[in-house]
């Protein structure tokens, strides 16, 4: 069984029922110069397992917590499965907070009203470096793994 606690899982192969799902990828254009790398690496992923490009729906909004709303919304058009990304990073006020906990939470609520997966590529983080790790540096690559880990969800159906 592959160790999901490091990047090694993103080797086992997927066997997935079909490749026509439709996939909706929201990525927060705050930070942008890391979560646009993400979203690179999600829609590779995508890729490499046969998804159509046109069946991969893509939405880059203001920030992290207009992924609440864009995944609701491609939520209730009958995707199949959504990956989330962002970077929150912490600042000198309690906004990180509160951003973390809505997104976090709102992104729960979405999975269970839609009965759908969602990749959780949203990093939290204290600074800018410690998220450029996180997106194809020493800590592997969060768009990647966001990607793979909804596939994984979808192979079940
Ligand atoms: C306002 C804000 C701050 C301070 N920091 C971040 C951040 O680190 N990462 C991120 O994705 N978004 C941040 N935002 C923007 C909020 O997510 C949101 O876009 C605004 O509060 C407007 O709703």
């Amino acid at each position: 069984m592959a160790d999901y606690s490091n990047q090694t899982f993103l080797n086992e192969k997927i066997k997935l029922p079909h490749n026509d799902f439709k996939i909706g990828i929201v990525t927060a254009l705050w930070n942008s110069d890391i979560t646009l790398t993400l979203k690179k690496g999600a829609i590779k992923v995508l890729s490499d397992y046969g998804i159509k490009s046109n069946s991969i729906i893509t939405w880059d909004v203001p920030g992290s917590y207009e992924l609440i709303y864009a995944s609701s919304k491609l939520a209730s058009r009958g995707l199949d499965a959504i990956i989330c990304l962002g970077v929150v990073i912490q600042g000198e006020t309690p906004h990180f907070d509160f951003i973390c906990d809505a997104v976090s939470n709102g992104i729960a609520n979405i999975t269970i009203k839609y009965n759908i997966p969602i990749g959780f590529g949203v990093l939290t983080t204290l600074d800018h470096d410690q998220a450029l790790e996180r997106a194809g540096g020493k800590h592997g690559h969060k768009g990647e793994e966001a990607a793979w880990t909804v596939l994984k969800m979808l192979e079940k159906g």
